[in-house]
Order: C-alpha cells, then structure tokens, then sequence
C-alpha cells in the first residue's frame, strides 16, 4: 500500500488546517491512547501525572505531534525521514511498533472530533494510509 499523489496532496492540504491547533490535538490524543490502550501508559511510568490536561500530557502530546508534522514535510520519503526518530524508539525508548498503530488510531479519532466538517471519508482513507506508512517508517530500525 503506497500513498498516490491525490492522497499526500489531501494530507498536506489537511494538515495545514490541523497544524495550528497541534498543541491541543496531540495532548487529547496521548491522553485518549493513555486511557483507551493503557498498556501505553508502561512508557511513561517515569511521569508524575498521566490525567487529562497534565502538563507533561501535553508537552509530550505536542512533541509527538511535531513528528507528524516533520512526516508530512518528508511525506515522499518516509523511511529515510524517519529514520533517526526510529532509531530512538527502537533502540533507547524500546518502544513496541504495535503501539504506533495505536497512536494512528487515537490521532484520526482526535482528528474527526475536532474537524467534523473537514475530515470526510476522503480525508479519513488518506490520513489513515499516512498514518500507517508513518508507523511502517518508524518500524523501520526494529529489524
Ligand atoms: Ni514517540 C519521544 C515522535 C509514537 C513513546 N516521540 C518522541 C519524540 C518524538 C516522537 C518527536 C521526541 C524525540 C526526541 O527527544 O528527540 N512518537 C513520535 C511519533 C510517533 C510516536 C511521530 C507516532 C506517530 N512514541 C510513540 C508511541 C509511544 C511513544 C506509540 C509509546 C506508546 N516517544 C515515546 C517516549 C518518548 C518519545 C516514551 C520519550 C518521552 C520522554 O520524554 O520521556
């Protein structure tokens, strides 16, 4: 599965509509995934405050969301894009790739909630092709 050029045309029209209201879309999506998927929350054991509007919820939520964003910049070349924030989730954070399947989720509910109008079915098959290379990406080093 690979992204046509209509589908990173509608991720990039898209994303510049959700990019200035990243710092909130990326502290609901963390805090959705920590209380949906809690098995997400092992990663995080080291902050003092995991509940709804916690600073380090949304300091990290904005961190992640600036990942997406720099993907989408680097839309036509994911693997090697991605390639050092890859490392560091392989390697130091040793994060489990199941879970960024787990954020692509949580993200596109955020999305569709915050962008009733915006995020049609059209959007919705683009974000989530995108979302999945990004996680494919991010696997990357695992192996
Ligand atoms: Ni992730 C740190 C981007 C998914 C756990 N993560 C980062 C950083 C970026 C980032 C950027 C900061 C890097 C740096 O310090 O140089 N993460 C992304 C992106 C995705 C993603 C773009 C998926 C789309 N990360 C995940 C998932 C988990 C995760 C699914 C775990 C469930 N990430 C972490 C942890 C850190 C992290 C843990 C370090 C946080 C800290 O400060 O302790």
């Amino acid at each position: 599965m690979s992204l046509s050029a209509k589908d990173k045309e509608t991720v990039k029209a898209f994303w510049a509509k959700a990019a200035p209201k990243a710092e909130d879309i990326g502290a609901e999506t963390l805090y959705r995934m920590l209380t949906v998927y809690p098995q997400t929350k092992t990663y995080f054991s080291h902050w003092k405050d995991l509940s709804y509007g916690s600073a380090q919820v949304r300091k990290h939520g904005k961190t992640v969301l600036g990942g997406v964003g720099e993907a989408v910049s680097k839309i036509d070349d994911l693997t090697n894009g991605l390639l050092s924030l890859s490392e560091l989730h392989a390697f130091q954070l040793r994060v489990d790739p199941a879970n960024f399947k787990i954020l692509g989720h949580n993200l596109l509910v955020v999305l569709a909630a915050t962008f009733p109008d915006d995020f049609t079915a059209e959007v919705h098959v683009s974000m989530d092709k995108f979302l999945a290379a990004v996680g494919l990406a991010l696997s990357e080093k695992y192996r």
